[in-house]
């Protein structure tokens, strides 16, 4: 990775290598962290954060969801982001809070453990690499998506991403850019970060947060633009021959942005059809601030 020369480490800025913990930090031991993934995009009124409010408000919930009470508010937390992005004079970015049960008791149980709060900011282009232009080629994993009652999916938390990190270590094995998980009744999940859509006869399909997916924050804004050019989003139980049968298929995800897909299990789809094409356009237009009617969506970085 990148290193950028400041990190916000509870609620200071510290040398980006100055930023450590102890090797007894309960969240290494045991996965017990949240965190969030946020992009910072040129706008042509400078460098932007995008939807910094809806990120801080999923971390606080992904905390509440492991009983872990955050020393910082989302507020807090958000002018720390600002900060660090100036700090590291930063155009474009990827911003990752983290807090995480840290030094004390060793234990499952992390009893009076104090939680620490980190925000790093760093460059990070394609998640995919090239598979975000010539489309991504999926495999349905043999590793189902973990259930609510195994870990509340509602939560991004550190230790549920065991689950995805063996899921695209299987898919890379096997020669393909990411994985797809099934719920444990084989519903369609999602990507091992990333959320996924089916286009069939000019209407979209999508997931329900029911299916043990990430509600996300991309997914949510895709729907919303879709939306509003008169498309058609429905939240639906979709099953892996949907996804083969289907128009088009595209993920979503602040790392992803919107990404064609080119296969599911080597069935070959229309890739980037217009649909996908079309949504990836707009987004690319509202992150970068070229929509007035999002602007909102958009915290500007005070220089
Ligand atoms: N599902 C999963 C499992 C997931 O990890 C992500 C984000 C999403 C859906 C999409 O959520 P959102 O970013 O709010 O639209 N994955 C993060 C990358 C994980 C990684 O570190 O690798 C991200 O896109 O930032």
């Amino acid at each position: 990775m990148q290193e950028t020369a400041w990190i916000w480490l509870n609620g200071e800025l510290v040398p980006w290598n100055d930023a450590r913990v102890h090797i007894a930090s309960h969240g290494l031991h045991y996965g017990a962290g949240v965190f969030e993934g946020i992009r910072v995009y040129e706008t042509e009124q400078g460098p932007a954060v995008f939807r910094l409010r809806e990120h801080l408000e999923r971390l606080e919930a992904s905390a509440r969801l492991l009983y872990m009470g955050l020393p910082f508010t989302p507020d807090q937390i958000a002018q720390g982001c600002l900060e660090l992005v100036a700090a590291n004079e930063l155009d474009e970015c990827y911003l990752r809070p983290l807090a995480f049960y840290s030094y004390g008791e060793l234990g499952v149980h992390p009893g009076e453990n104090p939680v620490d709060v980190a925000v790093m900011a760093w460059p990070w282009g394609a998640y995919l690499g090239e598979a975000a232009e010539r489309g991504a080629r999926l495999k349905i994993s043999s590793y189902e998506r973990v259930g609510p009652n195994v870990i509340p999916h509602a939560a991004k938390a550190t230790g549920v991403y065991l689950n995805s990190m063996l899921a695209t270590m299987e898919a890379r094995r096997a020669g393909y850019d990411e994985a797809l998980l099934l719920t444990a009744t084989g519903s369609v999940a999602d990507g091992a970060g990333e959320n996924v859509f089916a286009v069939k006869d000019e209407r979209l399909y999508t997931p329900a947060l029911s299916a043990s997916i990430l509600g996300g924050i991309t997914r949510e804004t895709v729907t919303t633009l879709a939306r509003a050019q008169g498309l058609e989003v429905v939240e639906a139980a979709l099953l892996r021959s949907d996804l083969y049968l289907a128009d088009e298929v595209f993920l979503t995800g602040t790392a992803v942005e919107v990404t064609p897909v080119k296969s599911v299990d080597d069935v070959e789809l229309t890739c980037p059809g217009p649909v996908t094409r079309t949504l990836a356009a707009r987004y690319q237009d509202a992150v970068h601030g070229r929509l007035p009617a999002y602007s909102h969506w958009l915290t500007p970085v005070p220089r």
